[in-house]
């Protein structure tokens, strides 16, 4: 998941980029050495641009921001709410990360643990919180930030794992804003398109399934 949330973002933002791709592969001992070639952590993603290597998604947003400030809103409440945001995805929902891997496919809904009922109950609020208190239909206002790509991905998730009922009504105002380009853009992840001159380049990596 976490791999696709600095692509997701560049692609909407319209942030050009070349892309690298990487396989999964089986024997973890090999793919680390591998993957260490370009990612300290031997994780994805990771974005190289010139000697920089920035490895890490929170990292990388807040990087891409220092040059494109549209990555956060630019109402100073909406952008500390955005960053709050998208810190509480990228270090929270341990359940929800653990029971719905990625996929695009309709899958079996996981056990309803306690657990789950409130990473659900959390995102509910959480969402319907930017949604009220911003009111531009993104999360943190009228504009597609890097909060909203750190939860396009639990969108798909959500309704994947047949969850998306579950929670009151942010869900439908977030489908809205958040399915289409999560969805289209991941779609065109199956499709790369590769510039190796464009100055920054995303190392992300591909699976079987379009992550
Ligand atoms: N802190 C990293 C975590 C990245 C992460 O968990 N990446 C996964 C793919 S989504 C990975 O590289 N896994 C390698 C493996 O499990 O073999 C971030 O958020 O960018």
């Amino acid at each position: 998941m976490v791999a696709a949330v600095p692509w997701l973002l560049m692609k909407v933002l319209r942030i050009p980029f070349a892309e690298a791709l990487h396989h999964f592969i089986g024997d973890k001992t090999e793919q680390r050495r591998q993957w260490r070639a370009f990612s300290p952590s031997a994780q994805v993603p990771a974005l190289a641009n010139g000697g920089e290597t920035v490895w890490d998604s929170l990292a990388i947003a807040e990087y891409l921001a220092e040059r494109h400030p549209q990555v956060w809103p630019q109402d100073a409440a909406a952008r500390a709410w955005a960053r709050c945001a998208a810190a509480e995805m990228h270090s929270g929902f341990p359940v929800l990360r653990t029971v719905c891997n990625f996929t695009l496919q309709a899958a079996e809904p996981p056990c309803d643990t306690l657990g789950l009922q409130r990473e659900l109950a959390r995102l509910d609020a959480l969402w319907n919180e930017g949604l009220e208190r911003f009111g531009g239909g993104f999360l943190a206002g009228g504009g597609f930030c890097a909060a909203d790509a750190f939860y396009a991905p639990v969108v798909l998730r959500l309704r994947c794992y047949g969850l998306a009922g579950r929670l009151n009504g942010a869900v439908r105002a977030i489908r809205r804003t958040h399915f289409r380009p999560a969805r289209a853009a991941t779609m065109d992840f199956r499709r790369p398109g590769r510039n190796p001159k464009r100055k920054i380049r995303l190392i992300c990596l591909k699976t079987k399934e379009a992550i």
